[in-house]
């Protein structure tokens, strides 16, 4: 188990030469494995769900309130009449991120974790089908999954995604891509948030790419400002090649 959380970690199951203590014992490691490939056999069950339905469906990863769901309020406004958005929210706890999300209009469905510090696949189906059953729904082009704000945990779990976005909002630094490779080494996308903020903090941006592509070579950066909408057309382009391509497939 993560010490600090309470979840599952693969990283743990490996031989390190630390002190704290830890259960290292097979049994421990065994359940871990057997929970990991449950989840990665639901995970593919929702993708060749979402593959059937014709929608994208796209992971989103932060830290707590990098703007991920300000980035969704405003992607939403950017696209509507064009794709049809549909969003599942996690948190630890409260429908705030709903609420938002459903003043624009479009279907969406919060998980509650109940403190948990990230989304699985199983909550991630549960919460499709939830979203299925919204009044008014229509088949979506476009799934966001707004995980829970961690930079750890939810690099473990996959929910059946097409693609992994993981956001850094420059009053975080430009440390995160080297301090968290995991979670940088398995996404695909990598945004960089808050840019309007760069004249006040100390974000050498060309660093941070670098850094991520150190870790992550295939990674597509991007930065943008929900703000004053700097950067946002390369996204919304991004966004609608991955629709496009889905559609053609
Ligand atoms: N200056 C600036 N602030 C932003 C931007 N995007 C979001 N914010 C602010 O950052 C704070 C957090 O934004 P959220 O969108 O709620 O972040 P989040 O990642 O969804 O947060 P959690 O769901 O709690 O993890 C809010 O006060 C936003 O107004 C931006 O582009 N520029
Ligand atoms: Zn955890
Ligand atoms: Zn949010």
């Amino acid at each position: 188990m993560c010490d600090s959380c309470g979840c599952p970690s693969p990283s743990h199951t490996h031989d390190h030469d630390h002190s704290h203590d830890h259960d290292h014992s097979s049994k421990t490691v065994d359940v871990h494995a057997s929970l990991f490939a449950a989840n990665d056999a639901m995970a593919k069950a929702n993708r060749d769900h979402f593959d059937e339905l014709g929608a994208v469906a796209l992971n989103l990863i932060s830290s707590p309130g990098s703007g991920k769901t300000t980035l969704l309020e405003h992607t939403i406004e950017a696209l509507k009449g064009e794709i049809k958005i549909g969003v599942i929210e996690g948190d630890p706890e409260t429908d705030r991120d709903a609420e938002r999300i459903r003043a624009k209009g479009v279907p969406v469905v919060q998980l509650t974790t109940g403190g948990a510090c990230h989304l699985d696949a199983a909550m991630t189906h549960k919460g499709f089908h939830l979203l299925e059953k919204e009044p008014g729904y229509e088949p979506v082009d476009l799934l966001f999954i707004e995980n829970v704000g961690n930079l750890v945990c939810p690099a473990s779990f996959d929910l059946g995604e097409h693609e992994r976005v993981v956001l850094v909002s420059v009053p975080e630094g430009p440390d995160k891509p080297a301090k968290y490779p995991r979670t940088f080494g398995t996404a695909h996308t990598f945004l960089i948030t808050k840019t309007d903020l760069l004249p006040y903090f100390d974000f050498p941006v060309e660093e941070a790419r670098g850094e991520a592509l150190k870790t992550n070579p295939n990674l597509k950066v991007m930065e943008l400002s929900s703000t004053t909408g700097d950067g946002f057309d390369a996204w919304l382009d991004y966004l609608r090649a991955m629709v496009k391509a889905k559609k053609a497939a």
